[in-house]
């Protein structure tokens, strides 16, 4: 599968592309080129994304960013927004993650879902519940590849949305045998809680995500597959790391994962 090119926007998205590639930040695409549209700012991420694959990686799922309240405020972008995720994105629990590599990452606890069937919006949450296979706790690290982590909301949504890396717990749970509302999420460091809240700052509710999701795809004429991966949006702020982290997040009573900073 490949995203089509935008001929006029190949020197912005190229500019990200080795920003993430390198870890040194580049100028906000706005300051560039001045205001742009939400339409052209999707167009951009999916360019950016199909420089990824044509470079082997795999598409393997998405994320929503923004929210929640504490995520908005924290960047200064009211309103929740879309990524993709690949599969050299992933960072298996337990691994470490090179911090040099990076232009400034921070993490955020999420959860993840994993879908048993496609879904095709518009939908509602009564629509989905049944299209949903397994969820988990999960770690999503971000990394603005502008100076300074600094941007308006259609620089973010072309920079995919932030999403530099995600760790899933090593195990996921069966949907169903277990509330995803209420449950209290901790951002741990070094053995100390570091952010702390509730899965129901996410939208309400975190499936409420993914409906978000689903309908924002209905423009483009894309649909979410069966077997991908889903980062409901984090409920707390981030934090940034820095080399010696250990992190780790809890999620009730869920498997917890874990990753380390080199
Ligand atoms: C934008 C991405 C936000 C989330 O979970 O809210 C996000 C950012 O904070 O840089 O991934
Ligand atoms: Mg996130």
């Amino acid at each position: 599968m490949n995203f089509p090119r935008r001929e006029e926007h190949l020197e912005y998205v190229k500019s990200l592309h080795v920003a993430a590639r390198t870890g040194v930040p580049t100028e906000m695409i706005t300051t560039r080129m001045g205001v742009f549209s939400l339409d052209d700012a999707y167009d951009m991420q999916r360019s950016l994304i199909s420089m990824r694959l044509e470079e082997g990686e795999d598409l393997i799922g998405m994320k929503m960013g923004l929210t929640s309240r504490a995520k908005m405020e924290q960047v200064g972008v009211h309103e929740p927004i879309y990524g993709h995720l690949t599969d050299a994105m992933e960072l298996q629990s337990g691994e470490a993650l090179q911090h040099a590599a990076h232009c400034h990452p921070r993490v955020e606890p999420e959860i993840a879902f994993r879908l048993k069937s496609d879904i095709k919006g518009p939908v509602t949450a009564e629509d989905i519940v049944d299209n949903i296979d397994a969820v988990c706790a999960a770690m999503e690290i971000i990394d603005s590849r502008y100076k300074n982590f600094r941007f308006t909301l259609t620089d973010v949504i072309a920079d995919n949305a932030s999403s530099s890396r995600f760790v899933l717990s090593p195990t996921w749970l069966p949907w169903g045998e277990q509330q995803i509302d209420n449950v209290q999420i901790e951002l741990i460091r070094n053995g100390k809680t570091e952010q702390s809240g509730n899965s129901s700052a996410i939208l309400d509710h975190p499936v409420n995500a993914l409906v978000a999701l689903a309908n924002g795809l209905v423009d483009r004429g894309e649909i979410l597959r069966q077997g991908m991966v889903v980062l409901a949006g984090a409920a707390t702020a981030a934090i940034e790391l820095k080399p010696g982290d250990q992190i780790e997040m809890r999620a009730n009573d869920w498997p917890t994962p874990r990753f380390h900073v080199a």
